[in-house]
């Protein structure tokens, strides 16, 4: 059906006389029944990844590019003087994830459906998603962020379900969001939630409310803030509701497809997204012996069944329940997950690897180790350091269970949707194959040494730093200077990532500046970043870089040459403007401590040029593009390692030994910041780094320096730049999302894959 005929029925009117919104309505109905044509069945065994996060962006423009007539309905609208971008700023983003974890989620959705895949993907539907960000005096707000409207992507769905809890009830009903492929077929993002939720539960403009009151709050907020144990008992209680949702789904389709409970694993295969949905296994366990199957075999039909993703080291991040949150909130698992620890605890006399443990916690992670087929990491070294030092008790045991499938992204949303300018520019220079062979991008290299194209190449580049500028001063009233250099790090705010190291280089330049040693060209160091709500000292360094932010915008000094800016509310629609804008990307976390990272990977395939440590996926960058075309600096994991095991950095040592770490440090806590900011923030900070620096901020700091003075330096040759963007560009393909799944299925699913 036409975008006319549709705007014609809706509301009686052609598209000229249509509002943004009415037409940003019809085409939400027009792509909903165009993606609903092509569903189709796609053989006997199903994939089911199961992940408490799906960061799945806007979908209205990468839903057109998807169906294929994007170009048709862009022209359609400005034939009528109507533009499609002012009707894409209508659509809200859904904040359904916090970080990589959720938006890698919906890079694989997007990948399973484009290869034809038998698969769809079971989460929560989360009314205000994660909290949007505020700045108040260059503090953090958070405020709620909701995003379901009366028509919107979902689809509400009969399928419904009565959800048990210790002492209570609730009713789960599945809402359903269209996954289009590339020019393929549809499949389908299943989100659970509660009949009975409140959102007048949230009071105020925070993001407060009654953590007791579970019918009413289960589904209100993505992670609610989890600094005291209500907090932490719902998060039990979502988990909960996820899994026993979906798996009485997946239960129900494989008997419609008609097969029995004892089949399961010819039928079924759950990917759990790390150890938030572990509860599935005990969960699947009790649902088949509910329906008559004796214990044994049913561990045995679940273990066939389900694969684990790891996706951290941070032993804060690994989820440790104590028993006394799950017997209250889920006492009918209690005997299974206890029976589940005795059968581990009669084999094994190595107490690391039971399930329990002396304090009382459930390692979530161990039951997916012992009672999954597969366990696999995200990135080459993360999934040796797994191997290696971190489940080394477990690789022992299960050497086949473990395997690498190094992240991708999706190139539909990452480069066609994102850059259009970039992609014509390739696709005039290797044809449009990599659009569906991402692989093919390496005939790029061939264009090295062609002055024509390096230039066009940085042509481009300009227009997307000018894009950027638009935008921003447009949404958020920011000034940019586009023949700056652009430096850009944004992620969530973690000290393991080190957003505070880049602050500290920030000072470091502004002290220069002052001291007459000015850049060749200015450079605008740009952020975007939300913190956790109870995660105080990831606040503060928000802190520290809005209030450099403003010191420096109001210092006519250093003000020509360097700039700061922090994006306010930092998200996927934000990402597809900054990354295609981007010279250089900071990927600058301590060694070890990133399982991969995906922003790197979107980076690269927009033409920046990488600064940062040998960590996650970054290695296999360097690797690929070869060490002319990044910029690498840092500890090495190995040493990082070692250091912990030692015990042995010692912050004060690095700030007494040299005077520029201290200058830097000292400044934080300066007469000038605390004119602008808040003290007890700044203070802390600065004790922070000072006394315990635990992600070792200092450790690198020099080399960091060095190796981002070196990356200026050689901007300033524009052709030697264009030849390291170009072939950042060409290397690529390897990190299409398209290449991870396929792996993942070769070695993991192994669905079906001759029906797509
Ligand atoms: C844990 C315990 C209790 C409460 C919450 C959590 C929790 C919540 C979210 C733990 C982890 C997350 C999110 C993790 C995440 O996003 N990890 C990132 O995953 C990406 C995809 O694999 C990687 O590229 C990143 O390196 C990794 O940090």
């Amino acid at each position: 059906m036409k975008l006319a005929e549709i705007v014609k029925e809706r509301l009686d009117k052609t598209i000229q006389d249509c509002t943004n919104e009415e037409l940003y309505y019809a085409l939400l109905e027009m792509t909903k029944k165009m993606a609903k044509n092509k569903e189709s069945e796609r053989g006997k065994k199903k994939l089911y990844y199961i992940s408490a996060e799906f960061l799945i962006g806007k979908l209205l423009s990468n839903n057109l590019i998807n169906l294929g007539i994007y170009d048709d309905v862009k022209n359609v609208l400005e034939e009528n003087g109507k533009s499609l971008s002012e009707i894409e700023d209508i659509e809200p983003e859904p904040s359904l994830g916090n970080g990589g974890l959720g938006r890698l989620a919906a890079c694989f959705l997007d990948s399973i459906a484009t290869l034809g895949l038998n698969g769809d993907g079971i989460g929560l539907n989360y009314h205000y998603g994660l909290f949007k960000q505020v700045f108040d005096h260059n503090l953090q707000l958070e405020t709620p962020n909701p995003w379901m409207e009366k028509e919107s992507w979902l689809t509400k769905t009969d399928r419904v379900y009565p959800i048990q809890f210790g002492g209570f009830t609730l009713q789960s009903r599945m809402y359903d969001i269209d996954v289009t492929g590339y020019d393929s077929r549809t499949t389908k993002l299943h989100l659970f939630d509660v009949e009975s939720v409140d959102e007048s539960l949230v009071d105020g403009s925070g993001i407060d409310f009654d953590k007791e009151n579970i019918a009413r709050n289960l589904t209100l907020f993505l992670y609610p803030d989890d600094s005291d144990d209500a907090g932490r008992l719902l998060r039990v209680y979502q988990q909960y509701f996820m899994v026993s949702s979906g798996a009485r789904l997946i239960l129900e389709e494989v008997k419609e497809r008609g097969g029995s409970l004892k089949e399961l694993p010819d039928y079924a295969t759950i990917q759990i997204n790390d150890t938030h949905p572990t509860m599935v296994i005990p969960e699947l366990i009790r649902l088949l012996m509910e329906q008559g199957m004796l214990m044994d075999e049913a561990i045995e039909i679940v273990s066939k069944t389900c694969a684990y993703t790891n996706h951290t080291i941070l032993a804060e991040a690994l989820e440790k329940w104590p028993l006394a949150y799950l017997e209250k909130a889920v006492p009918q698992l209690m005997p299974i997950i206890h029976e589940l620890n005795n059968r581990v605890m009669q084999k094994y006399t190595d107490e690391s690897v039971y399930i329990i443990d002396k304090e009382e916690r459930v390692h979530m992670a161990h039951i997916d180790i012992h009672y999954g087929y597969s366990v696999n990491g995200v990135a080459y070294l993360h999934t040796e350091i797994l191997k290696n030092s971190e489940l080394n008790n477990f690789y022992k045991i299960y050497p086949e269970k473990f395997n690498n499938k190094t992240n991708g992204i999706t190139f539909r949303r990452w480069l066609l949707h994102c850059n259009p300018k970039l992609t014509a520019l390739i696709e005039e220079l290797i044809g449009p194959g990599f659009k569906k062979d991402a692989m093919e991008l390496e005939k790029l290299g061939a264009f090295v040494n062609d002055d024509a194209v390096l230039d066009r190449l940085l042509g481009v580049k300009t227009a997307c730093k000018q894009e950027l500028k638009d935008y921003l001063k447009h949404t958020q009233g920011i000034d940019l200077n586009a023949d700056s250099i652009f430096d850009i790090q944004i992620k969530r705010l973690h000290e393991y990532k080190r957003q505070q190291m880049n602050a500290l280089y920030v000072i470091h330049k502004y002290f220069e500046i002052k001291e007459g040693k000015k850049p060749s060209t200015p450079i605008t160091v740009l952020f975007g970043a939300k913190a956790a709500p109870a995660y105080i000292i990831a606040k503060d360094i928000i802190h520290l870089i809005l209030c450099l932010q403003q010191l420096i915008e109001n210092d006519p000094e250093v003000s020509p040459y360097l700039k700061v800016v922090m994006v306010e509310n930092y998200n996927v629609t934000l990402a597809e403007k900054l990354i295609p804008a981007a010279d250089i990307h900071e990927q600058i976390s301590l060694a070890s401590k990133e399982a991969s990272g995906t922003g790197n990977m979107k980076f690269m395939l927009n033409g920046a040029v990488a600064l940062g440590t040998m960590d996650g996926a970054n290695v296999e960058i360097a690797e690929l593009v070869g060490e002319d075309n990044i910029y690498i600096f840092g500890e090495s994991s190995d040493a990082v390692i070692e250091h912990y095991e030692k015990a042995d950095y010692v912050s004060k040592d690095f700030y007494d030994k040299d005077k520029e770490i201290k200058r830097a440090v000292d400044f934080i806590v300066s007469d000038e910041m605390l004119a602008i900011g808040q003290k007890e923030n700044l203070e802390r900070l600065y004790k922070e780094l000072l006394v315990k620096d635990w992600f070792m901020t200092l450790l690198d700091f020099k080399s960091y320096v060095e190796a981002k003075e070196n990356a200026l330096k050689e901007y300033e040759d524009r052709k030697a730049w264009a030849k390291k963007m170009l072939i950042n560009i060409s290397k690529a393909g390897f990190f299409s999302s398209d290449r991870t799944i396929a792996q993942y299925n070769d070695e993991v699913w192994k669905l079906d894959s001759s029906l797509a």
